[in-house]
């Protein structure tokens, strides 16, 4: 999850298998497959009326991007949402309360159709902050899901690198690579991008880690048509300073566009 914490034991790791009729999602959002993880908060393990937290680390960015997705279903959930909370009352993460100096950013009440949705929020401020999820409930029956949580350090969809390969062009698997060296840093990081993949016959899009040119892993794909719209990716990656993430868009048989950005 990318350095978020979760600080209430409510909040647990779990896939589509868990689903029961009406309630929860059957597939995760980065995957869109059963075994793919979410996080899920269940009213049938919680307290209705109590609230359930989970808590990025603080940071100090002028500009931020929160983004998530999420899942809510069922008749038993009363909300899901997102404060701010600046650091004038930092202290063990199970005190935490309600306090003055939270901030509501977002909030979404009550059942929704069986859908993953998109949220993502820019925040602007020059004070240390921490970003805290909500979820509470309000009956026995319901869940709420949340996935590819990611906090950023620039403002939401900042276009800083940008691939696109036409699928009408070229022989068919021929193919185009991004590169990205200067991962300044080592350790887990989260790498996000969006990607745009529309048309029959699409063809594939790989992230991979690199060393001097030669691939280690690959970390995320997607193939096949992905819908006229751009899809949010986050990535966990292991980073070096002499390891590069690079993309490469294999070219399918159909007469349509790639990107990524
Ligand atoms: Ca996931």
């Amino acid at each position: 999850m990318c350095g978020w914490n979760n600080n209430s034991v409510a909040w647990k790791i779990g896939n589509g298998s868990r689903a029961k009729s009406g309630t929860g999602p059957t597939h995760d959002h980065t995957f869109k497959n059963e075994s793919g993880s979410f996080l899920y908060l269940d009213s049938q393990a919680v307290n209705a009326s109590q609230t359930q937290i989970l808590q990025s680390p603080f940071v100090q960015w002028k500009d931020s991007c929160l983004s998530f997705w999420y899942h809510m279903r069922g008749s038993g959930i009363r909300n899901l949402s997102i404060y701010i909370e600046k650091n004038s009352t930092t202290g063990p993460s199970s005190t935490i309360t309600k306090s003055s100096n939270r901030t509501i950013l977002w909030s979404q009440e009550g059942e929704l159709d069986d859908k993953w949705y998109a949220v993502e929020i820019t925040i602007q401020t020059e004070e240390a902050f921490r970003v805290l999820l909500e979820g509470t409930t309000i009956g026995k029956t319901g869940n709420i899901a949340v996935d590819d949580i990611k906090l950023s350090k620039y403002s939401c969809k900042a276009d800083d690198y940008y691939m696109h390969i036409d699928a009408s062009l070229g022989n068919k698997n021929s193919n185009a690579i991004l590169r990205h060296a200067g991962l300044y840093r080592s350790g887990p990081a989260c790498l996000t991008f969006w990607y745009h993949m529309y048309g029959k016959d699409m063809g594939k899009l790989i992230l991979y880690t690199s060393r001097n040119d030669e691939r280690i892993t690959t970390v995320w794909c997607k193939s096949g048509d992905q819908g006229n719209n751009w899809n949010f990716a986050a990535v966990d990656v292991e980073v070096c300073p002499d390891v590069s993430v690079e993309f490469e868009a294999i070219r399918g048989n159909g007469g349509q566009n790639l990107q990524t950005r």
